[in-house]
């Protein structure tokens, strides 16, 4: 396995075995032809890049049925509002700016830029969000980015003030392209614009939920870094994110248009520090997840053979690698609740545990259930506050198995 970054060998720490597409959410007749693959991550020693050793097509994950719509949650529609408006302070000042967007899903991040009407474009290959997004009355195109894509945009827009994504460039196998195109874009003093989950936050609160098919890096600053150097592009900023479970938001620029702010040093001195860039911290992140494995599949199956009812609330992609990486299904949770219209009716992927609307949930509280959506803790328990009341009990597992309210017992 060579890394996809740098073309080394990269050293496997953790395998979950054979698993499903985390959004492949699927109907009992699409059972038989299900797709898996082995999912296991390593980290490429010399530049330090955390990925997947075996990757899916790009065709498969993202497509006209792509399950995931980014607005489905209030707090995250405050927080790409707050990401617009940095946007906006920081990029748009001058003259007419034009603005990009990677991978602009239901138009979360670009709709409060366009509603003030700023020029833009939002790219993305999925479909049916993307109809969301124009539904909204963005400016979009499917397809997915890459140099040739850049070169389309250039021609017809222009370079941009600002390229922008979140939760976007980690899921792009051919990541070479994406920055050739984006350096390519980038006005000589614009910013490219990104946030993703971060391997810091991974490793610190053992969130192995967050590796799946479409994870395909677990990126770092200092493994951005070497990746922008690559490309004659600079880390000028770079500013953690609550979202997500920790995340990370990079500034890029062409390399010499902008002065690094001293954040930038002070998070390499931090990962330098923390050994995120060396494999041993990866192994003991295996060892926790194995255990949080164990700890959770042993605390359901024991609840369950006391016949208490499972439910799991959002049916998160990262629910799946959970699930199947535990070995749960349909015995051992119910269903899960989710707002998201087309998961409702399926089959979660792998386990194939139904999935139902939050009406389900309320008229059905199990005794237990587990969240599965952990990074919308607050929003969730606000708003299903009538299941604890009536004694339900919320199960967490990250960064390790509580059972809420109560102990473990
Ligand atoms: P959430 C997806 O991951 C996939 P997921 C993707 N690969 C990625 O990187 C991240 O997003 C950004 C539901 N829900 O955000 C909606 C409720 O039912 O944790 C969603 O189905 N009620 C692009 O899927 C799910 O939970 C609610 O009140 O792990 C949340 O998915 C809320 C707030 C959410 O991302
Ligand atoms: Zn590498």
């Amino acid at each position: 396995m060579a890394c996809l970054v740098c073309d080394r060998p990269i050293e496997p720490f953790l395998s979950f075995g054979r698993m499903p597409l985390a959004d492949a959410f699927l109907t009992e007749a699409e059972v038989e032809r299900e797709f898996f693959f082995t999912l296991a991550v390593g980290l490429c020693d010399s530049c330090g890049m955390v990925q997947l050793c075996e990757r899916v097509p790009d065709a498969c994950m993202f497509h006209d049925r792509y399950a995931y719509y980014s607005s489905t949650s209030a707090g995250m529609q405050r927080h790409f509002a707050a990401y617009a408006d940095e946007v906006r302070r920081r990029c748009l000042a001058g003259p007419d700016p034009f603005v990009l967007e990677i991978g602009c899903n239901d138009g979360i991040l670009l709709g409060p830029l366009a509603s003030s009407g700023v020029r833009h474009l939002g790219v993305d290959p999925a479909a049916n969000v993307l109809a969301e997004a124009a539904r909204r009355g963005l400016t979009v195109r499917q397809a997915f980015f890459s140099e040739q894509t850049a070169a389309g945009i250039e021609r017809e827009h222009g370079q941009a003030d600002a390229i922008v994504a979140a939760n976007v460039i980690c899921h792009v196998a051919d990541v070479h392209s994406v920055f050739a195109g984006a350096r390519r874009l980038l006005t000589p003093s614009g910013l490219f614009v990104f946030e993703e989950p971060y391997i810091g936050a991974i490793v610190e609160s053992t969130a192995l939920d967050q590796m799946y098919d479409e994870h395909v890096f677990y990126f770092s600053l200092s493994s951005v870094r070497h990746l922008a150097e690559r490309h004659g592009l600079d880390v000028v900023d770079v500013c953690p994110q609550p979202v997500h479970g920790g995340e990370l938001r990079y500034y890029l620029a062409r390399r010499g248009a902008h002065a690094p702010t001293p954040a930038v040093a002070a998070w390499l001195d931090r990962e330098r520090a923390s050994g995120v860039t060396s494999i041993a911290a990866y192994r003991q992140f295996a060892a926790r997840a194995g255990r949080i494995r164990d700890e959770l599949a042993g605390t359901l199956r024991r609840l369950a053979s006391e016949g208490r009812r499972i439910a799991g609330y959002g049916a998160t992609a990262k629910s799946s690698t959970l699930i199947n990486y535990c070995g749960l299904g349909p015995a051992d949770i119910a269903y899960i609740a989710d707002v998201t219209p087309g998961k409702q009716g399926k089959l979660t992927p792998g386990a194939h545990i139904p999935v139902r609307p939050p009406e389900h949930f309320r008229a059905h509280y199990p005794d237990y259930a587990v969240l599965f959506a952990w990074n919308h803790e607050q929003e969730i328990l606000d708003k299903e506050r009538g299941f604890t009341a009536a004694g339900g009990r919320w199960i967490t597992y990250v960064p390790t198995v509580r059972i809420r309210p109560g102990s473990l017992t």
